[in-house]
């Protein structure tokens, strides 16, 4: 499939293999082709020029490339940062796990060759979201939890139909899930989660 960085598609995933571990690198590809079956179900593909093959190809890039910054050791992720001046908050730098996305977009700029600012941005909130998603945005997000090795939580059936029903009330429903998982946890929500659930809220059915 075409890939928007510098390099090919295979060159693309022998280098993210090296860069992941076997389970992040299965869930990458996983989130890849699932968030291209999102693109085809909500892309409206079939009133665009070029047949969505644009989206597609974003969603499959940014897919591939949204955890690249995740299997690195703590020394080297504050390094990058450092040497990519990516600027970590206070609540990054006591959650240090969520510096990947930000630290993943830099990286798949600076070291993948992606120029599409669309992409960059849905790596940079595929963890947290934020209010009023792009669609590119939106499905990374929401491939990123329901991929199919993804652990299957009890909400997971529903959570993938309602995905694929509607977008955005299948992202109030992952939110609403991750806002319960860090209660359990008592872990506080991070301000672009929050912006995101105050936003996706509208979309809320009664069931
Ligand atoms: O990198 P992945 O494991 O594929 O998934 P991810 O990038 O969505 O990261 C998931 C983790 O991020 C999960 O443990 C919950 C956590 N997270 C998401 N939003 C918040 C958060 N953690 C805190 N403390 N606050 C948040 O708002
Ligand atoms: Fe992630
Ligand atoms: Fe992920």
């Amino acid at each position: 499939m075409e890939v928007l960085c510098s390099y090919g598609e295979e060159e693309l995933k022998k280098k993210l293999k090296r860069k992941l571990d076997e389970k992040r690198y299965a869930h990458s590809v996983g989130v890849a082709y699932t968030a291209v079956s999102l693109v085809m179900r909500h892309g409206n593909i079939d009133k665009l020029e070029d047949g969505g093959a644009k989206l597609i190809a974003q969603a499959y890039t940014a897919g591939l490339l949204h955890d690249c910054a995740k299997c690195l050791e703590d020394d080297e992720r504050d390094k990058l940062c450092r040497n990519l001046k990516i600027e970590v908050s206070d609540f990054e730098k006591e959650y240090p796990y969520l510096i990947h996305a930000k630290l993943g977009a830099a990286l798949a700029e600076k070291k993948y060759g992606v120029t599409d600012a669309e992409i960059l941005s849905a790596i940079r909130y595929h963890t947290t979201g934020h209010s009023d998603m792009t669609l590119l945005e939106g499905i990374i997000f929401s491939a990123d939890f329901i991929e199919p090795t993804r652990k299957p939580l009890i909400i997971m059936p529903m959570a993938r139909n309602a995905l694929f029903e509607d977008l955005d009330y299948g992202i109030y429903v992952i939110l609403e899930q991750t806002l319960k998982h860090l209660k359990n946890k008592g872990q506080p929500v991070e301000e672009h989660t929050l912006e995101a659930y105050e936003w996706y809220k509208r979309y809320k059915r009664e069931v």
